[in-house]
């Protein structure tokens, strides 16, 4: 049985990545920091199963790595903790800096700390922010880089780091390059969880209007349960090498943002430019919309944009070539569709925002209740 340890384990792709390796039989093991709320949501279905073990650390203690990689001594360590939020790493750069850069030494080290450079292989979650101001399109593995933001340039460190201790030590450490990777278990502010919660919720008559930053900013956005499959095979390659992974498939925020609509149900038109751009209601496709949210009516805006969601400096041109992985790991990265994502975030918000709104009016009739003295 292989033993695999994993930084980042609560977050998105961690929590993929623990259920891919424990079907292939690993035993897993996941790093994670103390919070005073409870933040393990995405892997508590996976906690009590036996192969399955989490260890308090932080990527900015070094000694906390030390003892935990000392103690799991493992074949794979797969390097996902990080800060990753660009417009936040605008607010905290030294934070990110810390986390997103200096976490990726202080990993490659507590595995030389422990003798295990020779056997233990790391995958470095790689970004396709390092293209950042791009200086081709589509990119590939050869593409120059350009660090846009203050989370590009310590990506960019993580990259290099790797590289170098692969070439210095002859370690297997490998960096996939992965473009943007969503799914339903997407933190709430990237912007396409943000546009998915909020058609859901707009849908139901819970929230009135969305409000996002650059509309026609474009990405490759692929499935994180896919993805996660080509961290796995990166390590299982004769020789560590680096790997870009996307759809080949680009869209821009705003068509990210009319199929998401349209699956709730809502058909959207945009009118007007830049900060007076506006998504209206076009037409009400779904008749049983018309009773989850009586209110909602054709030309309501819908959709508006705002300066808050600006970077001080944006990436918009992010198109991946994924020839290498389809190649050389066999990876195929038309599993999954653009639609076919969208639709499998909006079905599962639509869902969890119906359940919320229920949850909540058991909660006022029951303070109705309470009130009026019929229930003690
Ligand atoms: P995510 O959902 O934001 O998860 C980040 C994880 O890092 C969380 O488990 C978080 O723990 C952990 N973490 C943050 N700071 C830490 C620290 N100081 N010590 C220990 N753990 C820490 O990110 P994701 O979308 O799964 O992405 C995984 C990795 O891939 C990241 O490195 C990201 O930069 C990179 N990446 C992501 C994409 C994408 O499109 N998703 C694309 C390219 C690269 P808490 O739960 O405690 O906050
Ligand atoms: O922004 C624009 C925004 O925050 C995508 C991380 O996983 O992928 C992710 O980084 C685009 C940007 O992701 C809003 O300006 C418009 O151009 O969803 P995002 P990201 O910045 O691409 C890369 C590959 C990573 O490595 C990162 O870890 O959408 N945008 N309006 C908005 N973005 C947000 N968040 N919110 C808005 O309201």
């Amino acid at each position: 049985m292989k033993t695999a340890l994993i930084t980042g384990v609560t977050g998105q792709d961690g929590s993929y990545l623990s259920e891919f390796l424990l079907d292939k039989g690993y035993d897993v093991h996941g790093i994670i920091r103390r919070s005073s709320v409870d933040f393990r949501e995405r892997i508590a279905h996976l906690e009590g199963l036996p192969h399955f073990h989490l260890h308090y650390a932080d990527m900015g203690d070094s000694m906390s790595l030390v003892k935990v990689v000392g103690k799991v001594r493992p074949d794979e360590i797969y390097n996902l903790a990080a800060q990753s939020h660009v417009q936040v790493s605008f607010d905290s750069p030294e934070f990110t800096a810390d986390v997103d850069a200096t976490g990726v030494l202080r990993v490659l080290e507590a595995v030389r700390a422990s003798g295990l450079e020779q056997t233990c292989r790391i995958y470095q979650a790689s970004t396709s922010e390092l293209y950042g101001k791009v200086e081709e399109v589509p990119q590939n593995e050869n593409t120059p880089f350009h660090p846009y933001s203050p989370y590009a340039v310590a990506k960019l460190y993580g990259f290099w780091i790797i590289k170098e201790y692969r070439e210095a030590y002859n370690m297997f450490c490998c960096s996939g390059i992965l473009f943007n990777h969503e799914s339903e278990r997407r933190g709430e502010t990237f912007v396409t969880r943000k546009i998915t919660l909020a058609a859901a919720r707009i849908a139901q008559g819970l929230q009135d209007c969305l409000y996002l930053g650059n509309l026609s900013s474009l990405r490759d956005w692929g499935y994180a349960k896919d993805y996660v499959e080509c961290m796995w095979l990166i390590l299982q390659q004769e020789k560590p090498e680096d790997f870009v992974i996307a759809t080949g498939v680009q869209h821009s925020v705003r068509e990210f943002a009319y199929y998401a609509f349209k699956h709730a149900g809502i058909e959207l038109e945009f009118q007007g430019e830049g900060l007076d751009e506006v998504g209206i209601v076009k037409s009400i496709e779904n008749s049983q919309l018309s009773t989850l949210n009586s209110q909602l009516k054709e030309g309501d805006v819908v959709l508006r944009v705002s300066p808050d969601f600006y970077r001080p400096t944006d990436v918009v041109n992010l198109w991946g070539d994924p020839t290498k992985a389809k190649a050389k790991l066999g990876w195929n990265p038309s599993k999954t569709s653009f639609e076919q994502l969208v639709q499998i975030m909006v079905e599962h918000d639509m869902a969890k925002i119906a359940a919320e709104g229920a949850a909540a009016k058991v909660r006022m009739n029951l303070a109705e209740y309470l009130e009026k003295g019929i229930v003690k």
